[in-house]
């Protein structure tokens, strides 16, 4: 689900006038999504292209896309203000952006911390397949990940399973255990839109195909579960990876996902990081987006 964005936008993007965002609580407030949409929709194409965006994120079969801005990156910088402004522009046509961690930015940094436990965010090691803020009621709809720089050693690949389909795969006893309230995972703390604690949830609630498969791998290693429940989780964790999909996103790249469908991950980085300065490692910005309660079109 690669989506290139043509030639005649980027080169109408790398001049608009876009200025800075203006929140409201923690959301990008409604006078900026009309604002930058109002300089986008002047752009060649760009309509069309937000719409397959959308149609790769909730249509038939899809759940996750990359928009490639690399050469927009490459234009006006990866890290740059203005390149930041334009692809909350193209998120801010997907859902609403907004930050769950009210101290934090709406973008937040995600680079490489040696000395960081190593399956976690920013760690180095292999993050293995869950949803962001799993044990919140309301977990994001979109999650999305802009790439700055990518490892320089080369490691690092994303990886990307669809959730629905994994589930499908399991034996019926497997999917009842899986939906018993019986799993946990983490603290919940000063956290916004997302809800309340969720803890224990059930990994699978309702209708198959609706809905958010609740789950997190790292459970496994971090959550004391029963065993016939982590029996289940484990078969699980297993058919993810068993159906998984793995890319290098590149400087410019924005992966969504669509966390009602797929989830996600990433191959650890390549050893030797130590050696890196830490401003020429991988780093990511990160940016969660909230559906309106009306877009059945996200579930
Ligand atoms: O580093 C990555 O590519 C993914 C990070 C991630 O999934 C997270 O921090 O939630
Ligand atoms: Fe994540």
């Amino acid at each position: 689900m690669f989506i290139d964005v043509p030639s005649e936008l980027e080169a109408a993007l790398i001049d608009l006038p876009i200025p800075t965002w203006k929140l409201d609580g923690s959301f990008l407030a409604k006078s900026t999504m009309e604002r930058y949409r109002r300089e986008l929709t002047t752009a060649p194409r760009f309509e069309e292209t937000t719409a397959t965006l959308r149609r790769a994120l909730a249509g038939e079969g899809g759940g996750y896309a990359v928009l490639r801005l690399g050469n927009l990156a490459k234009a006006l910088g990866p890290d740059d203000d203005r390149f930041l402004r334009l692809v909350t522009g193209f998120a801010a046509e997907v859902a609403v952006p907004f930050s769950p961690f009210p101290r934090w930015p709406l973008w937040k940094d995600i680079g490489v911390k040696v000395d960081k436990d190593p399956g976690k965010s920013s760690g180095i090691g292999y993050n293995a397949f869950h949803m962001d803020l799993v044990n919140g009621t309301l977990p994001p709809d979109y999650t999305t990940l802009l790439c700055v720089r990518p490892d320089p050693l080369g490691g690092g690949l994303s990886i990307l399973s669809d959730a629905h389909a994994a589930v499908a795969r399991l034996s019926e006893d497997s999917r009842a255990l899986l939906a018993e309230s019986a799993y946990h995972y983490g603290t919940f703390f000063d956290l916004f839109g997302v809800g309340e604690e969720y803890k224990p949830f059930p990994i699978l609630k309702g209708d198959p195909g609706e809905g958010f498969v609740r789950f997190t791998a790292k459970m496994l290693e971090r959550s004391e579960l029963s065993q016939a429940h982590a029996k289940a989780a484990r078969e699980l964790a297993e058919e993810l990876t068993g159906g998984q999909v793995s890319f290098m996103l590149q400087s410019g790249d924005y992966l969504i996902v669509n966390q009602r469908r797929f989830l996600h991950g990433r191959e650890a980085l390549h050893s030797g990081q130590e050696a890196i300065p830490a401003s020429d490692r991988r780093l990511l910005l990160q940016l969660f987006l909230r559906a309106p309660a009306s877009d059945s079109a996200a579930a």
